[in-house]
């Protein structure tokens, strides 16, 4: 029987020791070690210790009212177990925990039970935590934070003063995305399909006066940090997109009888000579100037104010039922071959990308392709995929592909991309084109109108206009108010507070304002891993030498949600606080990782509307915090979205049981000299955990553990002390109360805690080999050597292919194989 296969003696081996005085209790052993390591300060962070350094974080929770359920720790029990290892590797672990808790849904308790955001965020923030530490996790809580503090906000403030200082916050007048249902304007990063990333509402497009990031000037070290990082290639790739860098040309199109011009963006003005009309969208103004040359004019309002009422997602879908309405008595004129072309207004391109207006090339792109079918508009091809001239008579889609110019003057025979400098150039040598680079991303719009956010630390006076307060003035904090709803005038709650919004000009001491919108839940968030490192400093947002000793994040884990939202704003910060001068490193997280979905058993997602959640106290109360911890780790690979099933956590907890008994059993009998085999499945035990956790692949280092106690089972009598002593090491940052009392149980000295990550000798894993007689009708024909261990089937198979025996049973029938393991295969003819 080979190792690691649950043998007849491992299955009856729960029965036999049922016996065994002291019964497996983790309900008893847990709260004990987690107030013994508590009193201890075992997870204390030591600032400047000579350790190496290694910080890992969470994304911290939104303390809501309905706790903690199964989902949530996943990716706190992981770098939990990462966390410990560390530890255990001879590392100066920081690992903090705290509260993200600005927003919404404490506001929305409010307005229903009249509880203040501050009161039942309170309560809430201590049931996480209480069900935070039932689960052990190793916080040191001294480091705890709470963005909605104002010693905690003052600094978020102070950023914002920095930005504002840096011209990197400013107030506009911009149509941006509001929630009706909301009652609030959102950053286009919260808008997903046209919906609020919140209640899920219709999002419609409102010109507000807003407070705005301006990200953009940012947007191309945004993109080029990215190349350092170790993060899914996943984020990476949705930053990208999101950015969305694209280099090409600015180009101007005259209108005939007109000094107005139009410029338009293209990345393929390779294409040019074969654009056959424009495009404007129908919020441009250019519309407006050339009112009295538009002879259909009534007609273009029209269209417009329909396409105004449409959602962006309806604009951009389904290119082949859009329409549009041409301009009509104007025309403008290709610059390459003079070709007088006809404009059209059209949804389908979008106001706020670019300059808002098109050159169609409906031979190469699809969108044009199908416009200019259904308006029978000429289709000019320009680029052939072969170098001779020829042009296809029909065709049903545009050609996209690179290729060589066509019908384009002396440009004809080019490579495409080459075309794409030499047409670019030659236009803007006779100043009819620019070089221009655009982006998808926009600007932050940073300003909410609600109570439960940090104040904007501005202040307004009608002489001095927009005044910063001074970092002495901080914390702004939030007023008490009577009534938490939103009002929908465009003006928090907290406007209607005369005492609080009047105040003296800071500069002039004359009368004025305060700014009464506040920041969106994501600017506490966009910081908060550096408070971790000094979260009482009064002086500043933590002390410099702490921050360089401790940042940035070595290990991140969170969920994917956050790809272009926290992930980039806080980027973003951190980038401003490097030009300030404020922190020494320019990325905020080195590696980060994205655990997947617990789903409910029936497979759905888990919800209180649902009823299928299932909250972790009911299974740390049943099973114990070890088991709990351990079935998260195996249900599958880290990243991807599993079900919960209750037998997949029995089976944990039969595990650890298994451990329990083994070590109760082996306690006073203990054999003194070490077995071959053990040996080489502890060290081949310890290669696999320690490669897996550094790879997060937690599950297949529970499955190794899970083999080797079955290994140790099948030998009992034949395990010393120092097999116990590895196997407890390799299970304590998984599952570490069971493995802390086990410890002291087995007699070992100090806590596991401190211990050091046990090593393993390369030699001794090498697989065995053994020498494999092969015989043909009893007579030895060949040798060969093979692993210790091989089944009857492959043993035939190599044998068959040895070039030896392939001779005596070339065209004979095999009748019988006789198979003694590592020894002989008989093969009978
Ligand atoms: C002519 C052309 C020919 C184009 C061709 C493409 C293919 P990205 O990469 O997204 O920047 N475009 C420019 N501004 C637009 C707007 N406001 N709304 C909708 N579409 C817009 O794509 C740039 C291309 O998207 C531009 O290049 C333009 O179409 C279109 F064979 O110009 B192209
Ligand atoms: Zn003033």
């Amino acid at each position: 029987m080979s190792l690691g296969q649950k043998s007849k003696k491992a299955r009856t081996y729960s029965r036999k020791y049922n016996k065994v005085m002291i019964k497996y209790n983790p309900q008893k052993i847990e709260k004990k070690w987690q107030k013994e390591w508590e009193k201890k300060g075992a997870f204390r962070a030591k600032d400047f210790s000579k350790k190496p350094k290694f910080y890992c974080l969470d994304m911290f929770p939104y303390p809501s009212g309905e706790g903690l359920h199964v989902g949530h720790p996943r990716g706190y029990i992981a770098t939990d177990i990462i966390s410990r290892y560390m530890r255990m590797k001879g590392f100066n672990v920081l690992h903090p925990m705290g509260w993200d808790a600005f927003g919404l849904p404490a506001e929305n308790y409010a307005i229903k039970t009249g509880v203040h955001p501050e009161i039942s965020t309170k309560k809430n923030i201590k049931r996480f935590k209480e069900q935070m530490q039932s689960i052990g996790f190793s916080y040191d809580w001294s480091k705890e934070i709470n963005t909605t503090d104002p010693e905690y906000y003052k600094w978020t403030q102070w950023i914002f003063l920095v930005l504002f200082k840096r011209g990197l916050a400013y107030k506009a007048i911009l149509p941006i995305n509001f929630c009706p249902s909301c009652k609030t304007g959102l950053a286009n990063e919260e808008v997903v399909d046209d919906k609020c990333e919140r209640c899920g509402a219709q999002v419609v497009k409102k010109e507000l006066r807003q407070w705005v990031l301006k990200i953009t000037a940012y947007a191309d070290r945004l993109l080029q940090d990215l190349n350092g990082l170790d993060w899914p290639g996943k984020i990476i790739a949705m930053q990208k997109n999101w950015i969305g860098r694209s280099e090409g040309w600015n180009i101007n199109f005259k209108i005939n009888d007109s000094k107005l011009e139009i410029e338009v963006f293209t990345t393929r003005v390779d294409t040019l000579f074969g654009c056959t009309y424009l495009v404007i969208a129908p919020e441009n103004p250019l519309i407006e100037q050339l009112k009295d040359k538009i002879t259909n004019y009534k007609f273009v309002k029209e269209y417009i104010r329909k396409a105004k009422q449409k959602t962006e997602l309806e604009r951009i879908s389904e290119v082949r039922d859009k329409g549009g309405v041409e301009l009509r008595g104007v025309l403008a004129q290709n610059p390459a071959n003079g070709r007088k072309i006809p404009i059209f207004v059209a949804d389908y391109v979008l106001a706020y990308y670019a300059t808002g207006i098109i050159m169609a090339v409906p031979a190469h792109d699809q969108r044009d392709f199908d416009f200019a079918k259904k308006y029978n508009l000429a289709i000019i091809e320009v680029i052939s995929p072969l170098q001779e001239t020829k042009i296809s008579a029909t065709f049903e889609k545009a050609y996209l592909e690179e290729g060589f110019l066509i019908n384009s003057g002396r440009f004809d025979g080019m490579r495409s991309q080459d075309a794409r400098e030499r047409i670019g150039e030659w236009l803007a040598s006779q100043n009819l084109a620019q070089k221009t680079v655009n982006y998808k991303l926009k600007d932050w719009v940073f300003s909410r109108q609600h109570y439960w956010g940090e104040p904007i630390p501005i202040v307004h006076c009608e002489k001095c206009g927009m005044v910063p307060l001074s970092e002495k003035d901080l914390p702004v904090k939030l007023p008490y108010v009577k009534k938490y709803q939103p009002t929908g005038t465009g003006e928090s709650p907290l406007a209607v507070i005369k005492e609080w919004v009047n105040v003296k000009c800071p500069k002039c001491l004359g009368p004025a304002k305060r700014e009464t919108d506040t920041m969106p839940n994501w600017a506490g968030s966009s910081w908060y891993f550096i408070r971790y490192v000094d979260p009482e400093n009064n002086k500043a947002l933590a002390g410099p030498k702490k921050m360089k000793y401790w940042l940035p994040v070595d290990m991140y884990v969170g969920g994917a949600e956050h790809a272009v939202l926290h992930l980039l704003y806080s980027r973003f910060w951190m980038k401003v606080l490097y030009d300030e001068g404020v922190i020494s490193f320019k990325e905020p997280f080195l590696k980060l990782r994205n655990q997947g979905l617990i789903m409910a058993p029936d497979g759905q997602k888990m919800s209180k509307s649902r009823g299928n959640v299932i909250n972790p106290d009911d299974i740390v109360k049943k099973y114990g915090a070890d088991t709990l911890r351990l079935y998260e780790m195996f249900m599958g690979p880290f990243e991807d979205s599993i079900a919960w099933d209750i037998k997949g956590i029995e089976g944990c907890s039969r595990f650890l049981q298994r451990v329990w008994r083994l070590c109760q059993e082996r306690k006073e009998n203990f054999a003194l000299s070490s077995d071959k085999e053990i040996q080489a499945l502890i060290n081949k035990t310890i290669k696999k955990v320690t490669e897996d956790i550094e790879r997060l692949k937690l599950n297949t280092a529970v499955s190794a553990m899970m083999i080797l106690l079955n290994g140790l089972i099948d030998k009992s009598d034949k395990i010393t002390k120092g097999d116990i002593k590895n196997l407890l090491l390799l299970l304590a940052p998984f599952v570490p109360h069971i493995a802390e009392e086990l410890w002291q149980e087995m007699g070992f000295k100090g806590s596991i805690l401190t211990q050091e990550w046990p090593k393993y000798d390369e030699k001794i894993i090498k697989e065995k080999k053994i020498n494999l007689v092969i015989q043909i009708n009893g007579k030895t024909r060949d040798i060969i050597e093979v692993e210790a261990g091989i089944s009857e089937a492959k043993a035939k198979e190599l044998a068959q292919n040895s070039g030896k025996i392939k001779k005596w049973i070339a065209g004979k029938e095999i009748k019988r194989i006789i198979f003694v393991k590592d020894k002989i295969i008989n093969i009978v003819l």
